[in-house]
């Protein structure tokens, strides 16, 4: 869904939740506003790629084999990509999560010279529309329209948001291939409908203009992305995969084809719903939505200045040997 937190002052974010929900020592309150602490509780870190600036990470994509976009994360698929671990140290625009067995992900990414693949293997202990049934929220009675009234990003699930090219440098996305939010639920996609997991429409999906490229990539499959939940019901795993034309627009008309070093904008959001008491006090009964990147802002900001985005090296060689 949209960021919805302000910044009061430096690298310092307040979220519409009551404060009531933010008595986690991650939280400390700061000129009457409950704010994310620095680093102190950031978790385990992995790679180098995941000790970057805490409030703007960057991570790394080398090419890569073409994975097999199934939902399994089969021996060796994912070995040349790049990992990806959180939620700990993440952002956690609701309520902040504490236990990994209540959300965690392992992820990668890479490429293969056409297509960015992603690769999140997430543990969720209540997955929405699985082990509980698909309920709303007072007030929201058409979150599971598939129209740009319905809210995509209601459900268990990852966001991916790409500005390849964007200058509007702001938390959200144009909606072309220059910078976008795509979602993709464990419980519903324009594809297979209510019930069925896979992509939807992102943000800003009241653009009609957004809305139908977005629909369009995901028709045409410039974006796939294939969901499966763990037998266990512990979780879900997701394959993913970009086109880079027309999702990678690195300038007007010029998309990314691997055979050079770039940089663009990147960010992942993962839902989580979970029991409706579970996320009592929060927007939508949302539990969680834990953010990769929490991006900075300096007092003073317009909204519109704010910048969000981490950064996703892409590289035309192969991984590092480790
Ligand atoms: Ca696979
Ligand atoms: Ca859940």
């Amino acid at each position: 869904m949209p960021r919805l937190f302000v910044s009061p002052s430096p690298g310092l974010r307040k979220t519409l939740a009551p404060a009531t929900h933010f008595k986690s020592p991650r939280y400390q309150k700061s000129a009457g506003l409950f704010v994310a602490r620095r680093p102190a509780y950031i978790g385990r870190i992995d790679t180098p790629e995941h000790q970057p600036a805490w409030l703007r990470p960057t991570i790394t994509a080398y090419r890569g084999a073409t994975p097999t976009l199934d939902g399994t994360l089969a021996p060796g698929e994912w070995d040349d990509a790049t990992p990806i671990t959180g939620v700990r140290g993440w952002f956690h625009q609701f309520k902040p999560v504490i236990d990994d067995r209540d959300l965690s992900l392992r992820g990668f990414v890479k490429h293969d010279g056409s297509h960015l693949y992603f690769a999140f293997d997430v543990t969720d202990d209540v997955l929405y529309g699985h082990t509980v049934e698909r309920w709303l929220p007072t007030g929201f009675p058409r979150a599971h329209e598939l129209t740009p009234d319905g809210f995509p990003w209601f459900g268990d699930g990852v966001e991916l948001l790409i500005n390849a090219s964007d200058p509007i440098s702001a938390q959200g996305a144009s909606g072309t291939g220059r910078s976008w939010q795509m979602v993709c639920s464990t419980h519903k996609s324009r594809l297979g409908g209510v019930g069925v997991p896979g992509l939807l429409e992102g943000e800003p999906r009241t653009v009609p203009a957004a809305w139908a490229a977005y629909q369009r990539w995901i028709v045409d499959g410039a974006q796939r992305a294939v969901v499966r939940i763990k037998a266990d019901k512990t979780g879900y795993v997701i394959e993913w995969a970009v086109r880079f034309n027309p999702c990678i627009e690195l300038s007007p008309g010029v998309w990314y084809d691997g055979r050079s070093e770039a940089g663009v904008g990147l960010n992942i959001a993962v839902q989580d719903l979970d029991r409706m008491e579970d996320g009592e006090g929060m927007f939508a009964n949302i539990h969680h939505e834990s953010w990769w990147s929490h991006g900075t802002a300096r007092a003073g900001q317009r909204p519109d200045e704010r910048d969000s985005w981490g950064t996703l090296r892409l590289m035309p060689g192969v991984r590092p040997k480790r």
